[in-house]
C-alpha cells in the first residue's frame, strides 16, 4: 500500500487534477467526504488528510510514503527523514514582507517582526544582519502591525489583494514558494518502483504546466 499524505484547501484542489492525469482518483469527493483516509481507484494507493502543517510530520514518521506540501511548510518544519523529489509548481505565491503604508524603519533599533514562519523570518533577518523581535502567530498576521503588536509581518503573499485591503504595501521577497512532492527517506527505498513511477510520470506534466 503507498499511502500519499494531503491537505485540504488550495492544495487539494491543484493536486487532484494533476493525480488524475497519473491514474489516481479518490474513491469519494474529498472536499465532501468526512473521511480521513480515503481509498483510491487503486486499490494499492490510498490518501490521507491532514493539516497542510502536519504533511511533513506523517510523512517523516512513515505514517505516510509520500505527500504534497508547500515549500514554506516544508523549510519550517526542517527537511529530517524527508526527501524533496519534485516541485510541483502548484500553489504558487511568495514568502514577503509587509508593512504599513509609509512605515519606515530606524536602522539602529530592533525591527519587531510578526509571522507564522519563525525559522524563515530568523534567517532572513540574520542574513542581513537586523536584530529582530519575533511574534510568532498563527493567522490573521495583517492585523499585527495595525494595532501595535509588531512593525512589519512576514507572510505569504499570492495576488496582494489581503495586504491591500488591510494598508499593508508588500516589501521585499523573501522566497518564491509551491508545493512540493516529498518521500520518507526509508519508503523511497522500500517502495522505491511505486514513487518512482508516480513521479517520472507527474514530471513531464509539471514541466508541461511551467512552459505553458
Ligand atoms: O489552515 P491550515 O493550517 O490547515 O493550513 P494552511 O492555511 O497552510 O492551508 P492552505 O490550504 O490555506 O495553504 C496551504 C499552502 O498553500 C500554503 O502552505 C502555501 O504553500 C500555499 N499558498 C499559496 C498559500 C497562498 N498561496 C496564499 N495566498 N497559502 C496561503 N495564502 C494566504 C496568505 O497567507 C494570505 O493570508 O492567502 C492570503 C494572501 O493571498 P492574496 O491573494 O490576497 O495575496
Ligand atoms: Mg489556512
Amino acid at each position: 500500500m503507498l499511502t500519499i499524505a494531503l491537505s485540504k484547501g488550495r492544495i487539494l484542489k491543484e493536486i487532484l487534477p494533476l493525480l488524475a492525469k497519473v491514474g489516481i482518483e479518490a474513491a469519494e469527493d474529498p472536499f465532501e467526504s468526512r473521511k480521513l483516509i480515503l481509498p483510491t481507484n487503486l486499490d494499492d494507493v490510498q490518501l490521507l488528510i491532514v493539516r497542510a502543517t502536519d504533511v511533513p510530520t506523517f510523512v517523516q514518521f512513515g505514517s505516510a510514503d509520500i505527500g504534497i506540501v508547500g515549500k514554506d511548510t516544508l523549510i519550517e518544519h526542517g527537511g529530517d527523514g524527508l526527501a524533496e523529489l519534485l516541485d510541483l509548481g502548484i500553489a504558487a505565491c511568495r514568502l514577503a514582507v509587509a508593512a504599513p503604508v509609509g512605515f519606515e524603519h530606524n536602522p539602529s533599533s530592533r525591527l519587531k517582526v510578526a509571522t507564522k514562519y519563525t525559522r524563515s523570518a530568523e534567517n532572513y533577518y540574520a542574513s542581513l544582519g537586523q536584530q529582530i523581535d519575533l511574534v510568532k502567530l498563527y493567522g490573521s498576521m495583517e492585523i499585527a502591525p495595525l494595532t501595535g503588536l509588531a512593525d512589519v509581518i512576514v507572510d505569504l503573499v499570492d495576488t496582494g489583494s489581503t495586504l491591500k485591503a488591510n494598508n499593508l504595501v508588500e516589501g521585499e521577497k523573501i522566497y518564491d514558494i509551491s508545493s512540493r512532492l516529498i518521500a520518507n527517506a526509508a519508503s523511497l527505498r522500500t517502495k522505491y518502483a511505486q514513487i518512482a513511477q508516480i513521479t517520472d510520470q507527474l514530471e513531464p506534466i509539471v514541466n508541461a504546466v511551467d512552459a505553458a
